[in-house]
């Protein structure tokens, strides 16, 4: 699990390394690149070693990897998190909150396993923080059995993503990104 993205490494020389009197100065708050966060929750670490007919061949790791090549592309940093944990969870959805108030941070795509149909503790987190989420789903819950058929997340979600496989977390991460820009007018927000 990753807490948090390095940013990439610089490809052009800094004005220090051309003249060394040069110093660069600590990045703006509106120069710094924003982030976006993926979560993940129970049971998403098993996520390519079992019931591949479900969800695919592709683990964790390899989702952490597409997330960061998505976000890059667009400027963005990536935390990709993931916990069995509520408690943890939670906490990690009022940090990120902190983040988009601070706004250092656009938002989150959320893949909240099993706790989508019935964690109103999850949902009450990302409501009270005011946390823009994307709801992500690998499967199509709403083909298989009556209890996924129902989130208790979708009414707090900005967007929902369902069915798209593994490819469905680089939707999500387009569709936070262009939320957040359609919601800013002269990068101040609406
Ligand atoms: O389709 C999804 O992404 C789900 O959020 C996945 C949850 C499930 O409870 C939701 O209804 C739909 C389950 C995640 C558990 O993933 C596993 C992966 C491999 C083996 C076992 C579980």
């Amino acid at each position: 699990m990753s807490r948090a993205a390095g940013r990439p490494p610089s490809t052009g020389r800094s004005a220090s390394a051309i003249h060394p009197s040069i110093h660069p100065l600590p990045l703006a708050k509106e120069d710094a690149m924003p982030s976006v966060t993926v979560i993940n929750g129970p049971n998403l670490n098993l996520l390519g070693t079992r019931k591949p007919e479900v969800y695919g061949h592709t683990t964790i790791a390899d989702v952490e990897e597409l997330c960061r090549k998505e976000a890059g592309g667009l400027g963005l940093d990536l935390v990709f998190l993931q916990s069995n944990y509520e408690g943890q969870l939670i906490d990690w959805i009022h940090e990120t909150g902190a983040a988009v108030k601070a706004g250092t941070s656009i938002g989150a795509v959320y893949n909240p396993g099993a706790h989508t149909h019935y964690s109103y503790a999850i949902r009450d987190a990302i409501e009270g923080a005011s946390l823009p989420v994307i709801e992500l789903h690998i499967s199509n819950v709403h083909a298989r059995e009556d209890f996924r058929h129902h989130s208790v997340i979708s009414p707090v979600a900005r967007g929902i993503v369902v069915g798209f496989g593994v490819p469905g977390y680089a939707l999500a991460i387009t569709g936070i990104h262009r939320l957040h820009e359609s919601s800013l007018v002269s990068g101040v927000r609406k």
